[in-house]
C-alpha cells in the first residue's frame, strides 16, 4: 500500500490485557492508559484503526455460571446475585458497556474520538458465521475510531442468545471491511505465542506460526467462555490466508505503536 494511501488496521485488545482475569470486573487502568496513548499516536500518523476489544472479568465469570454460550436454559441457576440468565444476559453487557466506557474515557483524554458498536444491536448468531453487515466499520474520518466487543448477542431459536467473542469479530472486520492491511492481537503477559507454557522459565517467543505448528497454551475452561488463544490462532491464520500481515504481541505502548504502524516489533508473525 502506498504511502499515501491510508492503511486501516483491526487492533484486538485482549480481555486479559485490559482486565484482571481472575477478579469480578477489574479493569487494568494504567495498561488501558498506556493504550489509549499507542492508538492516540497511530491516529497521529494518518491510520485508521479499528478496536474490537475482549471481555475479561467483564464477561466470562457470569456468562460462564449462568452458561450464556449455551443459550436458553431455564435449569441453569448461576449464583452471583442474578436470579435468571435473562438477568444475567442485561447484566454482563452492562458489564461490557463499563469496560467499553473506562477504554473510551481515555482514548477521549488522548483526544481520540471513538463510535460505539455494541454487537447486541447489530448482530444475530454467535461465531464466526454471524449475521451482521461490518460495513460501519469502514469508517472515511482517520480520528474517528470505531470500537466493538465480544458481547451477548441474539441467536435464533430455540438458542435464543449466545456469546460472540471478539476474535470472531476480528476475522470477519478484518477481511470484509476494504483497506485492512493488518490485523494486530494485543494480549497482556505474554510477547506472542511461545514454544512452551508462558509460565514457564524455558518457554521461548516464536517469531512465526502456521497452523499445523505445535500450539502449546493453556484454555482456561473454568473461566473462558470462548476459545482463548486457540480460537485466536485459528481466526488469526484464516485472516492470514486473506492476504492480511497479522501479528500477536504483547499489549505494550512502544509494541502497540510499531505493530500497528507496520515496524518491526517483538510478537509472533501469523501465517496461512
Ligand atoms: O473475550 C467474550 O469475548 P472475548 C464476550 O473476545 C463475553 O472472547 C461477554 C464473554
Amino acid at each position: 500500500m502506498g504511502k499515501d494511501v491510508a492503511e486501516r488496521v483491526v487492533i484486538k485488545l485482549g480481555g486479559g490485557l485490559l482486565t484482571d482475569k481472575s477478579s469480578l470486573c477489574t479493569a487494568k487502568y494504567e495498561v488501558i492508559a498506556e493504550i489509549a496513548i499507542a492508538i492516540a499516536e497511530l491516529v497521529r500518523r494518518g491510520i485508521f484503526v479499528i478496536i474490537v476489544h475482549g471481555a475479561g472479568s467483564f464477561g466470562h465469570l457470569k456468562a460462564k455460571s449462568w452458561q450464556l454460550h449455551l443459550g436458553r436454559n431455564d435449569e441453569i441457576s448461576g449464583g452471583m446475585e442474578l436470579k435468571s440468565q435473562d438477568e444475567a444476559i442485561s447484566s454482563v453487557r452492562r458489564d461490557m458497556d463499563e469496560l467499553n466506557e473506562i477504554l473510551v474515557a481515555e482514548l477521549s483524554r488522548n483526544g481520540v474520538a471513538s463510535t460505539i458498536h455494541p454487537p447486541r444491536e447489530w448482530v444475530v448468531g454467535s461465531g464466526v458465521g454471524f449475521k451482521g453487515d461490518v460495513s460501519r466499520f469502514a469508517t472515511s474520518r482517520c480520528g474517528q475510531v470505531p470500537i466493538t466487543f465480544g458481547d451477548v448477542v441474539t441467536c435464533d431459536p430455540p438458542v435464543d442468545f449466545g456469546i460472540l467473542s471478539g476474535d470472531d469479530l476480528v476475522y470477519r472486520i478484518g477481511t470484509e471491511v476494504p483497506g485492512v492491511s493488518r490485523i494486530i492481537f494485543a494480549m497482556g503477559d505474554v510477547d506472542g505465542i511461545m514454544s512452551g507454557l508462558p509460565e514457564d522459565d524455558t518457554s521461548l517467543l516464536l517469531n512465526s506460526w502456521r497452523p499445523g505448528e505445535a500450539l502449546i497454551g493453556e484454555h482456561h475452561s473454568n473461566i473462558d467462555v470462548t476459545g482463548g488463544i486457540f480460537l485466536k490462532s485459528e481466526r488469526a491464520s484464516q485472516a492470514a490466508a486473506n492476504g492480511i500481515e497479522v501479528m500477536m504481541i504483547k499489549g505494550l505502548r512502544e509494541r502497540i505503536i510499531a505493530a500497528g504502524s507496520g515496524e518491526d516489533c517483538v510478537g509472533t508473525k501469523i501465517f496461512a
